[in-house]
């Protein structure tokens, strides 16, 4: 069984164009946000697909702002002082400190099933994310997070995240797909890199975030056999269009794999490889490529279609689930009507627009864990989605959260104030009393 493990959007939720080489996030830095909004839409795709029977998990987000980044950047006094001066003197790092960015799941860690790993164990490593500064500060959070969730060391392994240095950089699963055969015990791993410090290969308009060694060293870690295993390197031409992570032009799961033309280098090759590795699988796996033709690469990065979430049922239908703009774009819902009709049954369309516009669609914001039975038992129940926990989140989402924000309100005490309630909350909602350490962070009134 496959649990999703959805970010919840937090209260800081902003526009902060932060991103580097993500369009969205460039192109809407600066406008305002509305953090209720985002939040309902997220849980609403959970609430969803639990509806349709598929287990639902909820990752709380980061407690923001990240005051210890702003006084490691030399700002002191009391927290409003520092978030005051930082407001005056260097806005880009309030907002990196402010960030949201815990919601995109798919970033928070890479995670192999046990039978993949010799260990024999779930195998957690959660991601260093150092190519982006506001995203740096998410590592520390995501690994108490995984921790406290998935806490019994009989079953699951936490290793730490990558030491924090380019040649490590690592960005969690958003470059990693897991296939399987469903009617099979064959699964492999496809671990994408952007780049490779011995061979000097770098995106060229934008920075590629994923190193080989980071990948590589989540490999060995994993212990996963090399039968179970492809290292495959990102397109250049996709980093430069803007497919910073290869979930943007990608997305896999059990024995179908949807990809566009320009995903991988040598991607004919790649292709074959993985076509081979799979030949004795019972299900065989099913390739849908998307020519550049039909969906140019910069249609795709604006539809994000391949970033949408693939869910097989247990009556074996295949389902997917899109953000809404591949409805508006006449190229993406042309490729869903005409290439993925054959295989997808159903097609749900999502209205995610306040993450979309921070470049994360349905898949960025889930990271999906394989597990069986008896490891889903030792799942921590507290973050779980049920009936009541929905109704709890979005009177809790309702009652603590603005419905507008701009950078401009990053530095008004009374936001600090209004997360720490929120948080303080949201840690009996999902029974983590010791997630956060929140009375370190009360603000000085
Ligand atoms: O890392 N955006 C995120 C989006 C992550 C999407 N995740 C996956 N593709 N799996 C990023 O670029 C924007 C934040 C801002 O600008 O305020 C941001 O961090």
């Amino acid at each position: 069984m496959l649990l999703n493990l959805d970010g919840l959007v937090g209260p800081s939720h902003h526009f902060g164009g932060l991103a580097f080489g993500n369009l969205a996030s460039m192109g809407h830095g600066g406008q305002r946000s509305n953090p209720r909004q985002a939040a309902l839409q997220g849980l609403d795709k959970m609430w969803q697909l639990l509806c349709l029977g598929f287990p639902q998990g909820i990752l709380p987000p980061a407690l923001r702002p990240d005051i210890s980044l702003l006084r490691e950047a030399g700002f002191s006094g009391d927290d409003n002082a520092v978030t005051y001066q930082a407001s005056r003197t260097a806005p880009h790092l309030l907002s990196a400190a402010f960030s949201a960015s815990s919601m995109w799941a798919a970033n928070a860690a890479t995670v192999t099933a046990a039978s993949d790993s010799l260990d024999g164990r779930l195998q957690f490593t959660p991601a260093n994310l150092i190519s982006t500064l506001h995203r740096s500060i998410e590592a520390r959070h995501n690994s108490k997070a995984l921790r406290s969730i998935f806490s019994d060391s009989a079953y699951f392994q936490h290793h730490c995240p990558l030491p924090a240095q380019n040649s490590f950089a690592d960005e969690g699963a958003a470059n990693h797909i897991r296939l399987y055969d469903p009617q099979g015990v064959g699964a492999i791993n496809l671990f994408v890199y952007g780049r490779d410090e011995a061979q000097q290969l770098q995106g060229n308009r934008f920075p590629a975030r994923q190193s080989r060694l980071a990948s590589e060293s989540i490999i060995r870690r994993h212990k996963i056999p090399a039968d179970q295993q492809m290292l495959i390197q990102q397109s250049p031409v996709a980093i430069s269009a803007g497919a910073f992570h290869n979930d943007v032009v990608a997305v896999g799961h059990a024995n179908l794999l949807f990809i566009h033309e320009h995903a991988f280098a040598n991607q004919i090759e790649v292709l074959q490889k993985l076509r081979a590795m799979t030949d004795a699988w019972n299900s065989p796996l099913q390739i849908i490529e998307i020519s550049n033709n039909e969906l140019p690469l910069e249609l795709a990065i604006k539809s994000y279609l391949f970033n949408s979430q693939l869910l097989l049922s247990a009556e074996q239908e295949w389902i997917l689930v899109a953000p809404q703009e591949c409805r508006l774009q006449k190229e993406s819902e042309k490729i869903i009507e005409t290439r993925l009709c054959e295989i997808i049954n159903r097609v749900l369309y999502f209205d995610l627009k306040e993450s979309m516009h921070n470049g994360g669609g349905p898949a960025c914001l889930r990271l999906a864990i394989p597990l069986d039975a008896t490891e889903y038992q030792a799942v921590h129940p507290g973050i779980l989605l049920t009936a009541e926990r929905y109704h709890q989140l979005q009177s809790w989402i309702v009652r603590h959260y603005r419905d507008q924000l701009t950078l401009e309100c990053l530095s008004d005490p009374q936001l600090r104030r209004e997360i720490l309630t929120a948080m303080d909350a949201l840690t009996r909602i999902l029974s983590l009393p010791n997630l956060y350490s929140l009375d370190q962070a009360r603000p000085i009134t």
